[in-house]
């Protein structure tokens, strides 16, 4: 589907509005668990997002009490290693998707988001969470550890010292402490979530898509690089950018004082 409107899935829905994409989790009867449906639902619909034209900056979100409480334990419980890896697959690529998708994806988190949730999280660019949000690597309680690349993105966003202890407590933390940690970019009153998470969605959608995603790609794919290889990787996206329509306009505009008008090409 093109232009505005809501797109439904088993559960989830996207809803395109004014250029932002808006991705809401609704299994309740589980409080938004991962299972492979879901899973796979979130990779077709940031699938869909990344193809896109219309969509410049996504959201995802949750309902009621929850953003996403993890895997879905029940149906994980009887596997063995191969079966379980199997199980992984899809989870593991809609988190990659989002991770690498080429536009902005924000969080807004309004709820629980323990071990799969969390590492929904972080796969995403930014996080905004409601004040009665709750968080939490509840894995090792259940005699597992996240598997779906939560680890390495939370030590390189917070570092070691409090990575391990949420991973080896398998504690939960509130918004607030989570903030403090350098995990969450705000922490909002609750009935004010989705404004604000659409409010700073706007604000990065009106700049150029293009420069955007080489900002995204320097940083993401430079935190994995030495600091000579990604200095290298900046200059290389620095000069790729004057290939742009976007870089064109956007100084143009400056020399001609008034607002660029970026086209994301
Ligand atoms: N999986 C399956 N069902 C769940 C899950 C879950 N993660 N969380 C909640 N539910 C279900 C409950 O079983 C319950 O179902 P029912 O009504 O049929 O009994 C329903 O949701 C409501 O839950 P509660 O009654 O427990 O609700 P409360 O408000 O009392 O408690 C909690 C909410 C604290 C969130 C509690 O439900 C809880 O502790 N849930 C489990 C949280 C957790 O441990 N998450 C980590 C899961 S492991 C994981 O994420 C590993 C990731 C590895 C990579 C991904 C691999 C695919």
């Amino acid at each position: 589907m093109t232009g505005e409107g809501i797109v439904e899935y088993k559960y989830i829905s996207l809803e395109k509005e004014a250029g932002l994409g808006i991705v809401t989790i609704s299994r309740p009867a589980a409080l938004n668990a991962l299972n492979r449906d879901l899973s796979s639902e979130l990779l077709s619909v940031f699938t869909e997002i990344e193809q896109d034209k219309e969509i410049r900056v996504a959201i995802l979100t949750g309902i009621e009490k929850t953003f996403i409480a993890g895997a879905d334990i029940l149906e994980m419980k009887d596997k063995n290693s191969k079966e379980a890896l199997d199980y992984l697959t899809d989870t593991r690529a809609f988190m990659d998707k989002i991770y690498n998708l080429s536009k902005p994806v924000i969080a807004a988190v309004n709820g629980y988001a323990f071990g799969g949730g969390m590492e929904t999280a972080l796969a995403c660019d930014l996080r905004i969470a409601s004040e009665k949000a709750k968080f939490g690597l509840l894995e090792i309680n259940l005699g597992v550890i996240p598997g779906a690349g939560g680890i390495q993105r939370l030590v390189r966003l917070i570092g070691m010292t409090k990575a391990k202890e949420m991973l080896f407590t398998g504690d939960i933390y509130d918004a607030l402490s989570c903030y403090e940690m350098g995990f969450l970019n705000k922490v909002v009153p609750h009935d004010e979530l989705m404004k604000e998470a659409k409010a700073l969605a706007q604000k990065i959608s009106d700049k150029s898509g293009v420069a955007l995603h080489y900002a995204k790609k320097a940083i993401n794919a430079g935190s994995d690089l030495s600091l000579p290889a990604a200095l290298e990787l900046d200059e290389s996206l620095f000069a790729l950018c004057f290939d742009s329509y976007d870089q064109k306009e956007g100084m143009t505009a400056f020399a001609e004082k008034r607002k660029a008008v970026f086209k994301n090409k």
